[in-house]
């Protein structure tokens, strides 16, 4: 089903006359309300009547997280601060969190969208979802939560960790559709299978991964391992949380961006120049509705590429592909570039390894070298006898040695950068407990 039709599927000529409208509009608001905009658009030698839609949102000043950080907290709202219902935030790996606001029409947009995301995913009213995101400061949880309700589910608010009782709850209560990251899906998969139970046993139908980078490897995982047919959903804080852009059940086929309310701009990550669909750039956006935290041509940092394709659900938003990485989670190994999300599609076309693996990088003098942690499979470790107890090389055990190869050299073809691999036991890999999973572990520091 669809939310909201009469915005999902409007004609192509008539979304764009709603983008003009909504983008002189915001313009205008930030140029009246925000000094740091109204200063932005001065410097660029930009009048808000000079934009009559978005054929000319290119002459707009690019709104970077740095802008976010240098008016911590609240000095880019463009609301007094006792309009202001509600504010989330999203940890830095250093410093200061990034906090963004919401006033009530940004909270009704925001359940609007995730209502729209999770009817896109396969959830109808008097469904039951099991959210198992993280409720809190993180937009995932109370995100999702609005817009369950809003669309008329029956909403399971367990937050994430404690995954035994989670597994209970699923069992007991008997939900058809979850959202969680992609790490913790897997997680839960692992746990119901030590557990024997069957996916086919529990109730789950539909699932909402994001909030992190996944593949369409780990999708089969999913689905087997939950016993779902398991869906995209992008967003980021500064822009609303989850819910800017969704897959449909039906395509799953990149995911459609919510674009009468967040304007998708590809760009190139070195020059900042326009993308022609179907080209990997920097996704940037910008907010046409939004009041407390209006944000132009916001760089989100994500890698991914735009699709205008009719789409088999008969939405026309445009959609996006899955993230591909982010600028800043590239790695350069000996000159070549590879993000982490490449290296768990290679490591899914390795029969005998699990999803669960982490990536090393350590410098000897000035190259980076790689290692990649990998847990093997259940069913491996059952017919080979694997224990993992072995130091690196497994002494004596052929079948670990053969499999190790097999992953370096499959590693190797495609990147084209020798990797080393490690075999982890079955368990000792890593495992979300609800949150971001975060793969890389980067020892470049250390000495
Ligand atoms: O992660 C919002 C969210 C919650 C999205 C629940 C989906 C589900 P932040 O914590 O601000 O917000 O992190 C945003 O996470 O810029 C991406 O780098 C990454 N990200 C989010 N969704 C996806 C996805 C939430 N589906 C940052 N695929 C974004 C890949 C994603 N990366």
């Amino acid at each position: 089903m669809m939310f909201e039709p009469e915005f999902e599927c409007l004609p192509a000529d008539a979304m764009r006359a709603l983008q003009d409208r909504r983008l002189r509009d915001v313009v205008a608001y930030v140029a009246d309300r925000v000094p740091f905009y109204r200063d932005r658009l001065e410097s660029a030698g930009v009048q808000p009547a000079d934009i009559r839609g978005v054929a000319d949102i290119a002459r707009l000043p690019i709104t970077r997280k740095t802008d976010l950080r240098d008016h911590y907290p609240f000095g880019l709202l463009a609301v007094p601060r006792a309009e202001l219902r509600r504010v989330h935030a999203s940890s830095g790996t250093t410093g200061k969190p990034t906090v963004v606001a919401y006033t009530a029409n940004d909270l009704d947009l925001f359940a609007r969208v995730t209502a729209r995301s999770l009817a896109m995913a396969g959830a109808e009213p008097g469904m039951m979802l099991h959210n198992a995101y993280g409720y809190g400061l993180f937009t995932g949880g109370l995100g999702l939560h609005g817009g369950a309700e809003r669309l008329g589910m029956n909403v399971v608010p367990v937050s994430g960790g404690m995954t035994e009782r989670q597994v209970t709850l699923i069992e007991d209560l008997r939900p058809e559709v979850i959202a969680c990251t992609p790490s913790y899906a897997m997680t839960l998969a692992s746990a119901l299978a030590a557990r024997g139970v069957s996916p086919e046993a529990i109730s789950l139908r539909y699932a909402l991964h994001g909030a992190e980078p996944w593949t369409d490897a780990s999708r089969g995982y999913i689905d087997a391992g939950l016993g779902v047919r398991c869906t995209n959903i992008y967003g980021l804080s500064e822009i609303i949380g989850p819910g800017v852009s969704c897959e449909c059940v039906e395509a799953r086929d990149g995911s459609h961006i919510m674009e009468d309310h967040f304007y998708p701009e590809i760009l190139d990550p070195d020059s900042g120049e326009p993308l022609p669909d179907g080209a990997d750039g920097v996704l940037v956006l910008t907010t046409l509705t939004k009041e407390a935290l209006p944000l132009l041509r916001y760089w989100t940092g994500d890698i991914t590429s735009l699709t205008r394709e009719p789409c088999a659900c008969g939405r026309t938003l445009v959609r996006m592909r899955m993230i591909r990485g982010r600028t800043d989670d590239m790695l350069i190994v000996r000159g070549v570039n590879v993000y982490p999300s490449q290296v768990e599609s290679l490591l899914a076309q390795v029969p005998g390894l699990s999803p669960h693996f982490r990536l090393v990088v350590t410098r000897d003098r000035h190259l980076d070298d790689l290692e990649v942690q990998c847990e093997v499979s259940l069913a491996w470790a059952a017919t080979t006898g694997f224990s993992g107890v072995d130091a690196v090389e497994h002494a004596g055990h052929e079948p670990s040695t053969a499999l190790r190869r097999a992953a370096m050299a499959h590693l190797h073809d495609t990147l084209g950068v020798s990797v080393a691999v490690t075999l982890l036991p079955v368990g000792a890999g890593p495992r979300s407990e609800g949150g971001k999973l975060s793969r890389v572990v980067d020892r470049r520091g250390a000495g």
